[in-house]
């Protein structure tokens, strides 16, 4: 059976490929599984139906016969763990690339979305001229961090898997932030990262949506 996920109908990032269905569509294309994408309006998202499959009405779920996953992280793992190609064989190689999945998701990009959320939300307010420094500070100790370890290595751990595509998906949300330039090694694996086909293939597929809705009107 195809799985079918859900992507915004008309993204906010103008077809960047900064949503998480980007990670996911990026995992399908690495393992060469077809997919079905139902595309939703904000309105969509906090209907009845679309919450019966992600209680907090975002994007991307997955449905596949009786199984219904959100949570992109978990999605990923989800396509992974059912086709060879993203995660490691060796069982703590496994271990360690499920561990950086989670870094990922849990450790890098909270700052990030922090920081974007604050640009959307907090720009008029008084505090956020002084409140964005501490939110810089809070990401770029993190990419130190993630730089000294990265160190001269082309993926997190080894071979590409699917930690390199939530990290480098999480990263991607910098661009065009100048956070990133201070670690050259990160802008870098960013860039191998969006050198793969598999990505290629799965942002030109997320840009067809929003340019068909533009031209939709
Ligand atoms: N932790 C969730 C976050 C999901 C999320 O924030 N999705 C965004 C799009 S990237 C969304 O649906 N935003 C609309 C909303 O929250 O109303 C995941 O990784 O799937």
């Amino acid at each position: 059976m195809t799985p079918t996920i859900t992507a915004f109908e008309s993204s906010p990032d103008r077809g960047r490929g900064l949503a998480r269905d980007m990670r996911v569509r990026w995992a399908f294309e690495e393992v060469g599984q077809r997919y079905d994408v139902r595309l939703v309006s904000f309105a969509q998202m906090k209907q009845p139906a679309h919450l019966a499959v992600h209680p907090f009405g975002q994007i991307p779920t997955y449905e596949e016969g009786g199984l219904a996953l959100f949570e992109s992280g978990a999605i990923v793992l989800h396509i992974a763990e059912r086709h060879p190609g993203l995660l490691p064989e060796d069982p703590d190689a496994r271990s360690r690339a499920i561990g950086w999945m989670f870094a990922a998701v849990n450790t890098v990009e909270p700052p990030i979305v922090e920081r974007s959320m604050a640009g959307v939300l907090e720009r008029d307010e008084p505090w956020y001229e002084a409140r964005l420094p501490m939110l810089d500070e809070r990401i770029r100790a993190r990419l130190g961090q993630l730089s000294d370890r990265l160190g001269d290595s082309d993926w997190l751990d080894g071979a590409f898997s699917a930690a390199d595509i939530m990290m480098v998906t999480v990263l991607r949300r910098l661009d065009g932030s100048g956070l990133l330039e201070a670690h050259p090694s990160l802008p870098a694996y960013i860039a191998r990262g969006e050198a793969r086909p598999a990505y290629q293939r799965a942002f030109a597929d997320q840009l067809a949506v929003f340019a068909r809705a533009q031209a939709a009107g």
